[in-house]
């Protein structure tokens, strides 16, 4: 069985990455559409080897499609995603627009399966920095239960898309020859911009009223709604850092019950999608240099806690454009190609 598959934001950095991913694991594709904005129909792309030109995302295209994966901003996804679905599709949505929505899932497959089956077409795929972390913390719940979680963000310039990427890029150029002007991050929205290269920056996203950003506050909520921990204690601090890909993670864990270290490593090195990277002696841990292109969550640097004995220090690190995006919104829809949850059509 082949599946007629639509990428909404196909010219954009995860869209490219979507496209790349989907031939690199031949899933069953039939026929696909790659679809943008009015500007950048035409555009000739290519998917495995072949050229594909690209068409506007109008409601009219998502005819006779039944994968379509958005990942072109919440504002699109809100006028399109359901009238995707209306037409038969199953909307794979990267974006903020519908993950809190309690009729919509949000799946990472290693941790949740279970909740692909409650769909009304649309599945929603988690934020970057959120995937990664429960994909290790969620075999720590299950061998111990988790209590509380204390995370702070590296995230790279690649969260923030294409434009950012550039930003970096000039401004490493420019670093000690002429004074940078960034125009995109932290908030392209917003009305002050600062330099990337040689800085970081406290600020991924708008602030919300109770001082946390809009990123920290995903992280926060969807860990939640992912796990189905409602009473989870925990925060997040998400940085921007001068790195293209590759986000990374100080997470502090409590568990339930107390682990031994070995166990602790045990549980990681035996996760489903998860690499254990961690051997202080040989200076073994993760980076997101070498996380780029890699499907993975490497973790490391693991510690008991010096004082707390069910307290856990991970370093976690993923390519956030893959794991982060692409390639767990491709693992949603191979699992709900394996669940039999896709319905069939009449060819
Ligand atoms: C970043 N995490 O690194 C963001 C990008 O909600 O899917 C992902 C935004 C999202 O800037």
């Amino acid at each position: 069985k082949r599946y007629t598959v639509a990428i909404v934001g196909a010219t954009g950095a995860v869209g490219r990455k979507i496209a790349e991913k989907l031939a690199e694991r031949d899933f069953p594709v039939k026929s696909i559409k790659l679809l943008a904005s009015a500007k950048s129909a035409g555009t000739e792309l290519s998917y495995n080897g072949h050229p594909v030109t690209v068409e506007e995302a109008r409601p009219e295209a998502f005819e006779g499609v039944q994968f379509a994966f958005f990942s072109a901003g919440g504002a699109v996804s809100k006028v399109l995603a359901k009238e995707a679905a209306a037409r038969g599709a199953i909307v794979i949505d990267n974006t903020s627009a519908f993950r809190m929505d309690p009729n919509t899932p949000l799946v990472v497959p290693e941790v949740n399966p279970q909740a692909l089956a409650q769909h009304s077409g649309i599945i929603a795929n988690p934020n970057c920095s959120t995937i990664q972390m429960v994909c290790a913390l969620e075999p720590l719940r299950k061998k111990a239960g988790v209590k509380k979680v204390i995370v702070s963000t590296y995230q790279a310039v690649s969260g923030a898309g294409s434009a950012a990427i550039d930003e970096l890029e000039k401004e490493s150029r420019g670093l000690r020859e002429v004074t940078p002007n960034p125009s995109v991050l932290p908030v392209k929205s917003l009305e002050k911009h600062y330099p990337i290269a040689g800085n970081l920056l406290p600020q991924i996203d708008v602030f919300e009223d109770n001082g946390f950003t809009f990123e920290e506050l995903k992280m926060m909520n969807e860990t939640k709604k992912i796990m189905e921990l409602p009473d989870l204690e925990i925060a997040a601090t998400c940085v921007r850092v001068p790195v293209v890909t590759g986000h990374s993670e100080s997470v502090y864990v409590e568990t339930e019950k107390e682990l031994s270290l070995d166990e602790i490593r045990q549980v990681l090195a035996e996760a489903e999608g998860v690499v254990l990277q961690d051997d202080p002696a040989n200076q073994l841990y993760p980076m997101p240099l070498y996380a780029e292109d890699q499907d993975p969550v490497y973790v490391g640097r693991i510690r008991k806690d010096p004082h707390t004995p069910t307290g856990i220090h991970l370093w976690i690190v993923a390519d956030n454009l893959l794991k982060g995006a692409a390639l767990n919104s491709i693992q949603i829809a191979e699992k709900m190609i394996e669940l039999g949850l896709v319905k069939e059509v009449q060819e």
